[in-house]
């Protein structure tokens, strides 16, 4: 098709040379408006243009590059997600729904903000930027005796989960800091205590649903904590 239309238009142009002048040049306006209708249509590739690929197969080139860079994002997402059903969520996943979502306390001179399974992060009220405490690395669990305040705001006694955050902003003259938070059932998020026990090793009591056992049911679970232990 391509052949055909290069030749028909040689040969036009060989018998253009024996026509007067008024005749040729409309024989090339023509010309040079039927090579404008091939060019916007694809069939034929712009001349001048350093490239010599036709408008239709840079068009199709471009799709094809799309297509390769969105195949290569769900195939990011993919791997992302088969990595994440590996990791640990703690008894059926349940900290799973929390992944991302913060509680805060304002607490002595800082404000606190806890993001279950990613950061924990300090802020003095004098201003100034924030102090990371510690990323997640790990769900685990310890063994506590301690009271439980009239509000119903402690850890109680029995073994409970915590959760263990590490390698936050390096202390000066000191360890990078860390947080231990350990939790206990209750109705909503919230953090009830914050102390640092050590210089730059800070631990958090925290009440949160996700620990709370499920009595009726399912049964089988463990590491949780009943709300009659309250
Ligand atoms: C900041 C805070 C404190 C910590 C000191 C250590 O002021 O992170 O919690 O004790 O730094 O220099």
């Amino acid at each position: 098709m391509l052949y055909e239309q290069h030749g028909l238009l040689r040969l036009v142009y060989k018998f253009e040379a024996y026509l007067p002048k008024p005749a040729r040049d409309w024989i090339d306006q023509k010309l040079r408006d039927f090579r404008v209708l091939l060019i916007e249509n694809g069939i034929l590739a712009e001349s001048d243009s350093s490239s010599s690929e036709s408008k239709a197969v840079v068009n199709a080139r471009n799709a094809v590059k799309v297509a390769q860079d969105d195949l290569n994002s769900l195939q990011t997402q993919l791997q992302d997600h088969k990595e994440d059903l590996h990791k640990d969520y703690g008894v059926d996943g349940v900290f799973r729904v929390l992944k991302g979502q913060c509680v805060s306390k304002d607490s002595g001179e800082y404000n606190y903000d806890l993001c279950w399974l990613d950061t924990i992060r300090q802020k003095s009220k004098k201003g100034g930027g924030e102090t990371g405490l510690g990323n997640f690395v790990r769900i685990d669990s310890v063994e506590v005796d301690e009271g439980v305040s009239a509000d119903g705001k402690g850890l109680g006694t029995g073994r409970r989960v915590t959760l263990r955050y590490e390698n936050g902003q390096h202390c000066w003259n000191g360890p990078n800091r860390s947080t231990l938070v350990v939790l206990a059932c209750a109705e909503k998020d919230e953090i009830w205590k914050v102390a640092e026990e050590e210089k730059c090793v800070y631990r958090m009591e925290v009440g949160t649903p996700a620990v709370c056992e499920v009595t009726a049911g399912n049964g089988g679970q463990k590491g949780g904590q009943g709300k009659d232990e309250l």
